[in-house]
């Protein structure tokens, strides 16, 4: 993409071009479902943020028509910090995964519409660039510790210096981050939840063989990942954590379930695992325990659920005084919106250290051009202005949304588990 502003950007910028005259929300579902805000001003340009909340999209899509589009009309849109705290103190109850991801829309909304008439991408606008490009990691899920490795070597190949690698695990029918053979990996697949069952012996048997397999086939030159998916306890976490060192990995990902936030102690108590967490957290604190007493090396909540650009750059910020790096989540279910505001931040961030890019579909990236492009292990957003990813709405509306949710997980004896 040519590094030349939009012609959108030679709007002046005065209070009366940034008013903001329509909002609306766009919902789609090019192989998966993605919620989508648009927001345009007197001036013509527009901006669009990301919505989507996995499996509970439409909640969304309602927040934002019926209780925030109403507020919207008539503000200044250069005005993106009154207009976060005007959602966040202003609706009164704070917080939550609903809330913070219709706010995160509204601001990436914002950042794009400043960012065009400035006539400079949003990385720029954020304080400038930090580096050349953000390193990422992509996911390796096969169905036995071979096919696991073999992906592996597949996106070393390719460039990539990180992956997250997942395995299956004998006894247990589906296992967290496994493809159906041939297909990519896409965990919200039907209407009502798929049910899966859990086996935490099983599972914490052959972990450490997939990495032990995996260093002796590709050295140490790879930097290698690891998500529990919070089905853990502390004192299992900690086992786990303790026994993977040998490995060296770059973090295991929510070793245990975060909502008590000291139980990462025992799992530090135990082990130089470096940690990553926060892929459900939607606000600073949620992981303020976490952070000011070092218990993390990795903090994961991304712009989509973590309240926007305004949001994360503080929760960024205070990550860095106590020498926790970003580690955004960019999972297929976060829209190329999300990834194109996500890299912007990661190009300017200090205190940066991982993406996570997992691959969207053919179809979701042309309904959602974007300027972004992978190239020697590093994702490196684009020179246009805003955060350089639009919607083709035509194309959206052929699309239409299709109700999915992510499965669920049982133990053996059936009770309930996390997923
Ligand atoms: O919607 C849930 C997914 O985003 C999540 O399961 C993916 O854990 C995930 C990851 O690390 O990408
Ligand atoms: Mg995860």
């Amino acid at each position: 993409m040519s590094p030349t502003p939009s012609p959108e950007v030679t709007a002046n910028g005065s209070a009366r071009d940034r008013e903001i005259i329509a909002a609306r929300v766009i919902v789609t579902c090019p192989g998966r479902n993605f919620v989508t805000l648009k927001i345009e001003t007197r001036s013509g340009i527009s901006g669009i943020g990301d919505a989507t909340l996995n499996g509970r999209e439409l909640a969304v899509a309602a927040y934002l028509q019926e209780h925030v589009v109403p507020n919207l009309i008539g503000r200044d849109a250069g005005r993106i910090e009154d207009i976060w705290q005007f959602l966040y103190r202003g609706a009164y109850w704070r917080r939550g995964p609903v809330t913070m991801t219709a706010i995160a829309a509204v601001d990436m909304a914002l950042w794009d519409i400043l960012g065009k008439l400035a006539g400079m991408p949003v990385y720029q606008l954020l304080g400038g660039r930090s580096r050349e490009g953000a390193l990422v990691y992509c996911h390796a899920n096969g169905r036995d510790i071979s096919e696991t490795t073999e992906q592996v070597g597949a996106y070393i190949e390719q460039g990539f210096l990180a992956v997250r690698a997942q395995c299956g695990v004998p006894g247990v029918k589906k296992a967290y981050g496994i493809s159906t053979a041939g297909k990519p990996y896409e965990p919200a697949e039907s209407e009502l939840p798929a049910e899966t069952v859990w086996s935490t012996p099983k599972y914490l048997e052959i972990v450490p063989q997939l990495f032990e397999r995996l260093r002796a086939d590709h050295g140490t030159g790879v930097e290698l990942l690891h998500d529990a998916h919070h089905r853990l306890t502390p004192i299992e976490a900690a086992r786990l954590a303790r026994s993977l060192e040998p490995y060296r990995m770059f973090w295991l990902e929510d070793a245990t379930p975060a909502e008590n936030q000291k139980s990462f102690e025992i799992i530090r108590q135990h082990s130089v695992t470096p940690l990553a967490v926060g892929e459900v957290f939607n606000s600073i604190w949620d992981c303020k325990h976490l952070i000011e007493n070092q218990l993390i090396d990795y903090i994961r909540t991304t712009i989509v659920h973590g309240g926007g650009i305004t949001h994360l750059r503080r929760l960024a910020d205070f990550a860095a005084l106590h020498q926790v790096r970003t580690g955004f989540h960019g999972a297929t279910d976060l829209s190329p919106v999300c990834m194109g505001a996500a890299l912007h931040f990661d190009t300017w961030v200090p205190n940066f250290g991982i993406q996570e890019y997992m691959f969207h579909s053919d179809e979701a990236n042309e309904v959602f051009p974007h300027d972004y492009y992978f190239r020697e292990g590093r994702l490196h957003c684009g020179e246009s202005a805003g955060h350089g990813v639009t919607i083709d709405e035509k194309l959206a509306a052929r699309y239409p949304y299709a109700p999915k949710q992510l499965p669920i997980a049982r133990l053996e004896d059936g009770s309930m588990w996390d997923w």
